[in-house]
C-alpha cells in the first residue's frame, strides 16, 4: 500500500506544471501531456449513464458555478511552455459526469459517500461518482487541475485520480454570539469550506454575550438576548439560506445551543431559565448556569429544542455541555436541597449529568443523535452508543482523551489542536498540519471511531473584518489532514501547495491571508 502510494503521487509531485490539489487526492497519476480546455466550448454534461440528470439541482448549480470559477483567470504556470499539446475530438470539450446512486434533493449525511474518479484521457473527461456528493469533491477537484498557460490558454494534464476522504466528519466551528457574522460572511465561509473539502459547518449559534438565532415558538429570546433585535439576529428564512448554501456544496449544518453552561444571554429573555446565585441567604440578582432542578426548565428545552429538530433536519444536533461553572450552583439554597433529595452528596457533576441526561432524552424522543462535548462524557454521563464526543481540550491530553473515548465504544471527534482563533507568529497552520489523530494507544476499531475533527474559529476576537483571512487559508491545514492519506505529511510539498491554494482563494474572491513571503498573479488591490 506505502510502496504504491508513494509511486502513484510521484507523478504529482516531480512532474508539475500540473496545479496543484488542495487538500492531495488519495491517488493521483498524471502526465506531462496536456489537453485544451477552452473557455468558449467547454462545458459540464450528464453522462448517459448517470442515474441523475438534468434538473438535478445539486449538480446543475454546481456546473454553474465552477463554469465561472473555471475560467476566472486561473493560475499561470509560468516557466512552463505547453509543447505536448494534444488536440482532440470534441468531446475533449466536455466533462461527463456520472453518478451511480439517484437523490439530488436531500441533505448529505455523516455517512454519505463521497468517493469519486477523475479520467482526463484521451478517451475524454469523465467524473463518476456513487453519489452526487462525490461529484461536488470530483468537480472542486477538476477544478484545481485546469491551469492556464503563459500564452492565456487554458489547460488541462492528461490525470487519473481515485479519491475519498479519510475521515468522514471534516468540519469547521463558526461563533456568531461574541460577534455577529452577516450571512454573506457565512456564505463566504460555506465557498472556502466546500474549496477545501470541508463537509461540516458547525453553528455555534449562541453563546453567553447574545442570542442572535430568532425562534419562532420563543421570539423573546433574541429580541431580548440578541445585540439587536433587527440586525443582528438570523431569521427563519436566514437560516433557510444558509442550510441551501451548504446542502449545494455538500456540507452538513448541525447547530449548536449550548446549555447548561454559556447561557446568559437566555437569561434575558426567559431569566427563570437560570440559575438564581446567592450571597448566604440573598439572592445577589446575578445568574449562572440553567436551573435543573426546575421541571420548568426541561418543558421548555423540550419545546425549543422540538423547533430547533425541525429547522435543522441534519440527524445530529451538538447539545454543548462544556464549562459549567459550579459556584452559582453551590450558593443557591434550593439546587442544595434538591443535591440532598438527588442522593448527589457534593457532586455537582452528578447535577450536571442529571441535567444532560434529560436533555439527550428529549433529543432521543424527536428521533435525532447528539454531540456532546468531552465534559459529558468526561462526568460519566449514560449516553447512546452513536454519540459523538467532541474532544476539545488542550496539550497532548486529548489523544488519552481520545483513547478513552473510544475504549467506551462512542465515536470521537478532534478539535483541541484546532483552534484557529489562536494565534502565533509565524507559520502557525504547520502546528494544525502535523497532528495524527489517530496516533493514540488503542485497537484499530477504536482508531475507527475517531470519525474525524473540527477547526474551530472561536469569535471573542474575531467578527466580520478580520474572520477571512485569519480562517484561511489556515483552515486548509486542518482540511487536507481530515482529507488526504495519513502519508501525506510533507511539509515542504504541502507549502507549496497550500500558497497555491491561498492563491486560488484570492481568485476566487476570498480574503486570505499570505502563507509566508510571496506573491499571486492576481492579487486584490
Ligand atoms: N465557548 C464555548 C468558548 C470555548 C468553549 N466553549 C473556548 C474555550 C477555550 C478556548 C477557546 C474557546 N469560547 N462555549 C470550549 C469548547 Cl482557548
Amino acid at each position: 500500500m506505502n510502496v504504491f502510494r508513494t509511486l502513484v503521487l510521484l507523478p504529482l509531485l516531480l512532474v508539475l506544471p500540473v496545479e496543484a490539489v488542495w487538500p492531495l487526492p488519495q491517488f493521483v497519476v498524471s502526465s506531462p501531456q496536456v489537453y485544451p480546455v477552452s473557455p468558449f466550448s467547454f462545458r459540464f454534461q450528464y453522462s448517459a449513464s448517470s442515474a441523475v440528470w438534468e434538473g438535478c439541482s445539486v449538480l446543475d448549480e454546481a456546473f454553474k458555478r465552477y463554469s465561472r470559477i473555471l475560467f476566472a483567470g486561473g493560475a499561470q504556470n509560468p516557466g512552463t511552455r505547453p509543447e505536448d499539446v494534444l488536440h482532440g475530438a470534441a468531446s475533449f470539450f466536455t466533462l461527463a459526469v456520472s453518478v451511480t446512486a439517484p437523490g439530488c434533493d436531500d441533505f448529505p449525511q455523516l455517512d454519505s459517500k463521497e468517493n469519486y474518479k477523475l479520467s482526463i484521457s484521451d478517451q475524454g473527461f469523465l467524473l463518476t461518482a456513487d453519489t452526487v456528493w462525490g461529484a461536488l469533491r470530483g468537480l472542486e477537484t477538476f477544478s484545481q487541475l485546469v491551469w492556464r498557460a503563459e500564452d492565456g490558454r487554458y489547460l488541462i494534464n492528461k490525470t487519473e485520480i481515485t479519491d475519498y476522504p479519510r475521515f468522514a466528519h471534516r468540519g469547521l466551528l463558526l461563533d456568531t454570539s461574541r460577534h455577529y457574522l452577516p450571512i454573506k460572511t457565512i456564505l463566504e465561509t460555506l465557498d472556502g469550506m466546500a474549496y477545501s473539502k470541508f463537509n461540516v459547518f458547525h453553528w455555534h449559534i449562541v453563546d453567553d454575550p447574545s442570542f442572535p438565532y430568532e425562534s419562532v415558538l420563543f421570539p423573546q429570546l433574541s429580541k431580548k438576548g440578541s445585540y439587536h433585535p433587527e440586525t443582528h439576529v438570523y431569521t427563519t428564512s436566514d437560516v433557510k439560506t444558509v442550510m441551501e448554501h451548504a446542502r449545494l456544496r455538500g456540507i452538513r449544518v448541525i447547530s449548536e445551543f449550548d446549555t447548561p453552561g454559556h447561557t446568559q444571554s437566555w437569561g434575558r429573555g426567559f431569566p427563570e431559565l437560570l440559575t438564581p446565585c446567592y450571597n448566604g441567604a440573598n439572592p445577589t440578582g446575578t445568574y449562572g448556569p440553567v436551573n435543573p432542578t426546575l421541571n420548568s426548565t426541561y418543558h421548555f428545552m423540550a419545546e425549543f429544542f422540538n423547533e430547533v429538530s425541525f429547522v435543522f433536519p441534519d440527524f445530529y444536533i451538538h447539545l454543548g455541555g462544556d464549562e459549567v461553572d459550579f459556584s452559582c450552583w453551590k450558593s443557591n439554597p434550593h439546587v442544595r436541597e434538591f443535591m440532598k433529595m438527588m442522593q448527589f452528596g457534593n457532586d455537582y457533576t452528578r447535577l450536571e449529568s442529571f441535567y444532560i441526561k434529560k436533555l439527550m432524552d428529549i433529543i432521543s424522543r424527536y428521533g435525532k443523535g447528539y454531540l456532546v462535548w468531552q465534559e459529558v462524557f468526561d462526568n460519566h454521563v449514560e449516553m447512546r452508543n452513536d454519540t459523538v464526543v467532541h474532544v476539545w481540550k488542550g496539550d497532548k491530553a486529548y489523544l488519552q482523551e481520545l483513547a478513552a473515548v473510544t475504549k467506551a465504544g462512542y465515536r470521537a471527534l478532534l478539535s483541541s489542536p484546532w483552534y484557529l482563533n489562536i494565534i502565533t507568529y509565524g507559520q502557525d497552520w504547520t502546528v494544525a498540519y502535523k497532528v495524527e489523530p489517530q496516533e493514540f494507544d488503542g485497537s484499530p476499531e477504536q482508531k475507527a471511531l475517531v470519525i474525524g475533527g473540527e477547526a474551530c474559529m472561536w469569535g471573542e476576537y474575531v467578527d466580520v473584518t478580520n474572520l477571512t483571512p485569519r480562517l484561511w487559508p489556515r483552515a486548509g491545514a486542518v482540511a487536507e489532514r481530515l482529507w488526504s492519506n495519513a502519508t501525506v505529511r510533507n511539509l515542504q510539498d504541502a507549502y507549496d501547495r497550500l500558497s497555491d491554494f491561498r492563491c486560488r482563494l484570492l481568485r476566487r474572491g476570498i480574503r486570505a491571508q499570505p502563507v509566508y513571503v510571496g506573491f499571486c498573479d492576481q492579487e486584490f488591490e
